[in-house]
């Protein structure tokens, strides 16, 4: 082996060692969002805390039933401090505390603020925020925002107001499902809502979350900067991700922000693979959704509004 040769080995095989000793001696992680959660359910840095959004796909009494699949919905949630949940759907409202009781089996405490059943047909659902009680607390009466005479939402969005505890984070959530058909003009009103919930909880950083089913055939997605021009808000969730189990690539989940909350967000968004990190082949992971959550991870130390 000539000299140059040897050497060109020994710098590959110091490459190999240093990936090793980067990855913790197992194969590449996969894009599993962030991997700074424990146990103890959401983001273990305490200086910030991990927050995310899932549409549950039809969640009521059936899934509720699987005990696999509440196991999974529930590691899910615990992967986060405060999760904003859609599609319950469940007349008798059992299979919301199933599922806080089967977050909660590990010793973890969380607890959830749920709104009304909403929707123009008999066919309703329901928003929940599932929280970590050790680290966030709710801090107001959360409510259904009021849309007056007007009828442009089919579930209209579902707002509360949170603060870290380990911190000085304030914010409020506004969780919205819309109507896949009437999408362009439910998010285009969104940022009326937006405006509202800042007034109503006298907060500067609303953070709008949830499935916005605003890509595909039903939403032209390059009009989503008009609707939220970068001059106002953030988006922490691009146009090029896929929130989607299907094959297909679709941006149906969302998070956006006003610019106020640009201290703090610590950069970390986007789409948390749940099937990777845990695992999962697809058909269970078709049994616990058809979207993945998406996350956005914020300081709980930097707020100043
Ligand atoms: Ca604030
Ligand atoms: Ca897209
Ligand atoms: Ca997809
Ligand atoms: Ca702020």
């Amino acid at each position: 082996m000539n000299g140059a040769k040897k050497a060109l080995m020994v710098a590959f095989a110091l490459l190999i060692l240093s990936c090793y000793a980067c990855e913790g001696g197992s194969p590449p992680a996969p894009d599993s969002g962030t991997t700074t959660t424990t146990a103890a359910g959401g983001s273990s840095d305490p200086s910030k805390v991990l927050i995310g959004s899932f549409n549950l796909q039809v969640f009521g009494v059936t899934k509720a039933g699987k005990p696999q699949v509440m196991a999974i919905l529930a590691q899910i949630i615990r992967h986060f401090d405060l999760i904003a949940v859609q599609e319950i759907r469940d007349a008798g409202g059992t299979s919301v505390i199933d599922l806080k009781n089967a977050v909660n089996s590990t010793g973890v405490s969380y607890d959830y603020e749920i709104g009304p059943r909403l929707g123009r047909t008999s066919s309703k659902e329901q928003y929940a925020f599932f929280y970590n009680t050790a680290t966030i607390e709710a801090t107001s009466g959360a409510y259904t925002f009021d849309e007056g005479s007007t009828d442009t939402f089919e579930r209209e969005p579902f707002i509360a107001h949170f603060k870290a505890k380990n911190g000085d984070f304030t914010f409020t959530l506004v969780d919205i499902h819309t109507k896949p058909e009437d999408a362009t003009a439910e998010i285009t009103f969104l940022p009326n809502v937006l405006s509202e919930a800042r007034t109503h909880t006298a907060e500067a950083d609303v953070i709008c979350l949830g499935d916005f089913n605003a890509d595909g055939s039903y939403f032209n997605e390059t009009s989503y900067s008009s609707i939220f021009p970068s001059s106002t808000f953030d988006w922490l969730i691009s146009n090029s991700q896929d929130t989607t189990q299907a094959s297909s690539s679709n941006t149906y989940d969302r998070i956006v922000t006003y610019l106020a909350s640009n201290e703090d967000f610590d950069g970390a968004a986007g789409v948390y693979r749940y099937d990777q990190v845990l695992s999962l082949g697809s058909t269970t992971a078709d049994q616990v959704s058809d979207h993945y959550p998406v996350y956005a991870e914020f300081w709980v130390g930097k707020d100043t509004d």
